[in-house]
């Protein structure tokens, strides 16, 4: 793995209707991760954030179906080209959420450095819903869609390319609730998926082992980590929690998997809330997996 890291905070709570999830970074921050990795010998440096547009000033409106849409695209912007040009100068581009909308722009980003770009996609949810298949019009339900190139124009527009990445490069691991239209076009789209059932069944060696085996004809493996993946038993702070997820155990020897495989070259961790937390667990088990990830080690 690179050993500069830059931290970039993306206070996002755009993508969804719970305030909160905005101060995810100042929580991941405060849970210690800049020392943690410095730890690991890494040289990190912290970015700070990307400037949001408030829920409560202007340039905040539905289009149809899709909420805060203006925002969204905004910040997406200007999260793609800080996170290509920490990619550009030799850097990790480590993305702390914010809700999960902020992949979008994350992705877009991430994909222009790569020819064929991988991507795990670790979550309750398929995150895989447009304006037309949406409940809620909620753009963190539709980022992994919108990266294939599926939904509105302005949002799989981001940064002037689509789609950002392929089908067959994209693992979900940890699905327990999809809407109709996400297995749809699961289906449709042959995408990867291992669901609670598979996690239970194979265990998470063997899920790991087949998605490191899976991506790896790919040249770069992005891991967005939803922390709603991980059972809200272990991350309580996330605002669309789903019983029956990846235990913090399971999750840990997901990212010890990941740093022993080297695969990874870009991440992001989503949709920590400390409003919905107890005391400020859920943005620590990030941390947590973070330096796991990044190769901690006890011995
Ligand atoms: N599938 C539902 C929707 O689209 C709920 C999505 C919840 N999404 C996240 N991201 N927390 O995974 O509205
Ligand atoms: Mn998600
Ligand atoms: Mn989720
Ligand atoms: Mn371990």
């Amino acid at each position: 793995m690179l050993k500069d890291i830059t931290v970039i905070g993306v206070p996002m709570d755009l993508g969804q209707m719970r305030r909160g999830v905005d101060m995810g970074p100042s929580a991941i921050r405060y849970a210690g991760v800049v020392e943690r990795l410095e730890n690991l010998d890494y040289r990190v440096e912290d970015f700070g954030d990307i400037e949001i547009a408030r829920p409560e000033k202007q340039n905040i409106e539905n289009e149809g179906n899709l909420k805060n849409l203006n925002g969204v695209i905004e910040a997406s912007e200007k999260l793609s080209q800080t996170v290509s040009d920490v990619i550009t100068s030799n850097k990790f581009p480590l993305v702390l959420g914010g809700d999960h909308s902020i992949a979008i722009g994350t992705l877009a980003g991430v994909s222009k450095n790569y020819k064929n770009l991988g991507v795990i996609w670790y979550d309750a949810h398929g995150d895989l819903n447009t304006a037309d298949t949406s409940p809620s019009g909620n753009i963190h339900g539709m980022p992994l869609a919108v990266s294939l190139g599926i939904g509105h124009e302005r949002l799989t527009n981001i940064s002037e390319y689509t789609p950002k990445i392929k089908p067959e490069n994209i693992v979900i691991i940890g699905a327990r609730s999809l809407d109709e239209g996400e297995r749809e076009l699961i289906k449709e789209k042959g995408i990867k998926v291992y669901t609670m059932h598979e996690v239970d069944r194979l265990g998470m060696t063997k899920v790991m082992e087949e998605t490191i085996e899976y991506l790896s004809h790919t040249d770069g493996v992005h891991l967005s980590l939803d922390l709603d993946g991980l059972d809200p038993h272990d991350a309580p702070g996330v605002g669309t929690p789903v019983l029956g997820g990846i235990s913090y155990r399971e999750s840990h020897l997901a990212m010890e998997m990941l740093a022993e495989a080297e695969i990874i070259t870009s991440a992001e961790f989503v949709e920590v809330n400390p409003i919905l937390d107890e005391k400020n667990k859920t943005a620590t088990v990030a941390v947590a997996l973070m330096g796991s990830l990044f190769g901690e080690k006890l011995l």
